[in-house]
């Protein structure tokens, strides 16, 4: 389904591909094939991690700011995923997630707000005001895209929900359901899967809901019908097919930082000098590039959003 984008933000369209131009999906693969063959796999959890090779060191000759930010191809971004309700490989949400049912979608709002409830997704988005957001997304697996949003801005979503002043985080979760969730059959995280952020990272106006990516709805391997995006952060921050919206007081704790909260912190702000405990986070792979490139403080937002930080030590706040 094709949606109504009212403007763009951020990466100019020079500085983008157009969709005739994308790789073929054969391209993909074979670039995604090469990627394996003796290159770096980092795997979010620890547990699965052992049965992986250890990251390659990178080899310390970057691309130079020559490469220009091209938007990923639509093929990849939606068959190269992290979404482990459907599996934990890459390709298992595409493969999966046609059993996860998108319409009707509700969310519950609860918490220190004065318009608690149950939302139609339709009644929580304005689909009038929906915008197209180009954004870089860099995975804490050190692989990043640049992927071509639709949705709206968090904080119009949130001024409608009215939260109170003792709303000091907001929470997400995302759908519990192994009918249609096969993947929470197995005890990866804890489900739901839980996220937060901060009221004012929140309100900022680079965080959105997303509801759509290259002019069309989310696939459900995206985080249909309606999915967080936060680009100074680590991908992981991005909650998918969110059911329930909490103003809270306490800082959440989110499912990442349940599981190994010595490598996964609350703010995953994407930071270049504070390693992983497991891989560095110096450097990523552009999915479809053959060489790494260097990661940018805050994802290249920090112009933006460093302010929000201000006075922190980011390397305890990691
Ligand atoms: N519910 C849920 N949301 C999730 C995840 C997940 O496993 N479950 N993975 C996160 C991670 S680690 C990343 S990098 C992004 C990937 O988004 P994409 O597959 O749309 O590129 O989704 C995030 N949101
Ligand atoms: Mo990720």
């Amino acid at each position: 389904m094709l949606i109504k984008i009212k403007n763009s933000w951020d990466l100019s369209e020079k500085d983008v591909t157009s969709e005739e131009d994308f790789f073929s999906r054969r391209d993909f693969v074979k670039a995604a094939g090469i990627m394996g063959v003796g290159s770096a796999v980092n795997l979010m959890t620890p547990a699965l991690a052992g049965a992986y090779q250890a990251e390659t060191p990178p080899s310390g000759k970057y691309n130079g700011s020559d490469i220009k930010d091209e938007q990923t191809v639509l093929s990849a971004i939606t068959s190269y995923n992290n979404f482990y309700e459907f599996g934990i490989e890459k390709d298992d949400p595409s493969k999966n997630a046609h059993s996860l049912v998108t319409k009707p979608w509700n969310i519950t709002v609860d918490g220190h707000c004065e318009n608690p409830g149950e939302y139609a997704v339709e009644d929580l988005v304005n689909f009038n005001a929906l915008e197209e957001r180009i954004y870089r997304m860099r995975c804490v697996e050190a692989w990043s895209m640049v992927i071509p949003w639709v949705g709206v801005s968090l904080s119009q979503v949130i001024e409608k929900l009215k939260p109170s002043l003792s709303a000091r985080y907001i929470y997400f979760e995302t759908l519990e359901d192994v009918e249609q969730m096969p993947g929470q059959a197995r005890n990866i995280i804890q489900w739901p899967y839980r996220e937060g952020l901060r009221m004012d990272e929140a309100m900022h106006p680079l965080s959105i809901m997303a509801v759509g990516l290259y002019g069309r709805t989310l696939e459900n391997q995206n985080g249909a019908p309606l999915r967080l995006v936060v680009p100074w952060k680590y991908g992981f921050k991005g909650v998918k097919s969110i059911v329930k919206i909490s103003f809270v007081e306490e800082k959440p704790n989110t499912s990442w930082m349940r599981l190994a909260p010595q490598e996964y912190g609350f703010f995953a702000n994407v930071n270049p000098a504070v390693s992983h405990p497991r891989w560095s986070q110096a450097s990523e792979r552009r999915i479809g590039d053959f060489r790494r490139r260097k990661t940018l403080m805050f994802n290249g937002y920090g112009e933006m959003v460093a302010g929000l930080y201000d006075g922190m030590d980011l390397r305890r706040n990691y």
